[in-house]
């Protein structure tokens, strides 16, 4: 019987200085586990005399009932002032002032490019997106470039393997869809295109372009002509000028070179958006299109330029050059 009150005054002065939920966690098993010092002493019960069995059990429950009240008591304790140590860890100190979220804003060329989106499918274009990364027969022979030709040159490019080139034009986007579309239809891209070029105040190795063309019957350099000016009046307002002047490209014939101008900028000179003309009929004949039946156009003209012309802009590197003090004006 004295070896139970000992245990029970050592397990409850272990649990007086039990100084964390842990540690007394640690004094629990030590005294009530399953090898545990008053577990050891209810197995020596069996060794007594039956008559003594009684009273050795009821002092012994007791006991276990006494040190796991003070277990209790105890855990209550020690969670609190645990729960009050981890409020004053994390306390954040809401007068702090905050630090003020910038919002982002799209880019120059993206509003641009947006806005180029929104006036084509208002004129019922379709969008597609065009590989970067294309075929040689795509951006050249597909398009009527004869082997060799010079025209090659002024597009010369970075050649990713002999027959993968970065595209040089979205104009590339043609043999795609006359692979797989019938007229008629109308089409339009934007997108990023790459030159093998010395960068100027014009003239940049990345730069982007949008391409547009459609078939159908009937097709006229009117309607080539009449869409660009209302490409222009979108961009730049009613009072652009725009100009057609004969030029060469080999997936066009006729081909036109395609300006604007207008009096608030540059002093009314005339600025070279791109080229454009009827589409080749040796290009719709290669894709099975009947010349005799469809005619269609094409235009394809620098991203760019229509910002520098909106704006005054009088050197493109700027647009890539991502200094915030040129950027933000463009809201
Ligand atoms: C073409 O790229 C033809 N694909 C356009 C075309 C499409 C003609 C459909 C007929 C029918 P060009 O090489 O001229 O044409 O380029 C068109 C426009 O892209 C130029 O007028 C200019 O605005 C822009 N551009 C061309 N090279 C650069 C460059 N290095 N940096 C910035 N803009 C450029």
């Amino acid at each position: 019987m004295s070896d139970i009150s000992t245990q029970e005054q050592a397990a409850l002065a272990a649990i007086g200085q039990a100084d964390s939920t842990k540690a007394l966690r640690e004094v629990e098993l030590a005294f009530l586990g399953k090898s545990g010092h008053l577990m050891l002493l209810m197995r020596q019960m069996g060794q007594l005399p039956a008559d003594d069995r009684p009273a050795f059990g009821a002092a012994i429950n007791a006991a276990k009932a006494k040190v796991e009240e003070a277990i209790q008591a105890r855990q209550n304790e020690l969670k609190a002032a645990e729960r009050a140590e981890q409020f004053e860890r994390e306390r954040i100190d809401i007068t702090m002032p905050e630090r003020r979220a910038t919002a982002g804003r799209e880019h120059i060329l993206q509003l641009t490019t947006n806005r180029i989106k929104e006036v084509f499918v208002g004129l019922g274009f379709e969008y597609r997106e065009s590989p970067e990364l294309e075929h040689f027969d795509y951006n050249f022979s597909a398009l009527n470039y004869p082997p060799d030709h010079p025209a090659m040159d002024e597009q010369d490019t970075f050649y990713v393997t002999d027959q993968h080139v970065l595209r040089t034009q979205c104009t590339a986007l043609q043999p795609h869809i006359f692979e797989t579309q019938k007229p008629p239809f109308r089409f339009f891209t934007v997108g990023r295109t790459f030159r093998n070029e010395a960068v100027d105040r014009t003239h940049s190795h990345t730069f982007h372009q949008v391409d547009a063309f459609m078939i159908d019957e009937n097709v006229t350099m009117a309607h080539l002509k009449g869409t660009l000016r209302q490409f222009a009046t979108a961009m730049f307002g009613g009072d652009a000028k725009v100009r057609f002047r004969p030029d060469f490209f080999p997936f066009v014939e006729p081909g036109v070179d395609y300006a604007i101008s207008t009096p608030k900028l540059f002093n009314g000179r005339w600025v070279e958006l791109g080229g454009a003309g009827l589409i080749h009929p040796n290009i719709m004949r290669r894709y099975g299109i009947d010349t005799e039946k469809y005619t269609g156009w094409a235009f394809g003209l620098g991203v760019e330029r229509i910002p520098m012309m909106a704006f005054g802009v009088d050197d493109l590197r700027l647009f890539l050059e991502n200094d915030l003090r040129f950027l933000e004006q463009f809201a």
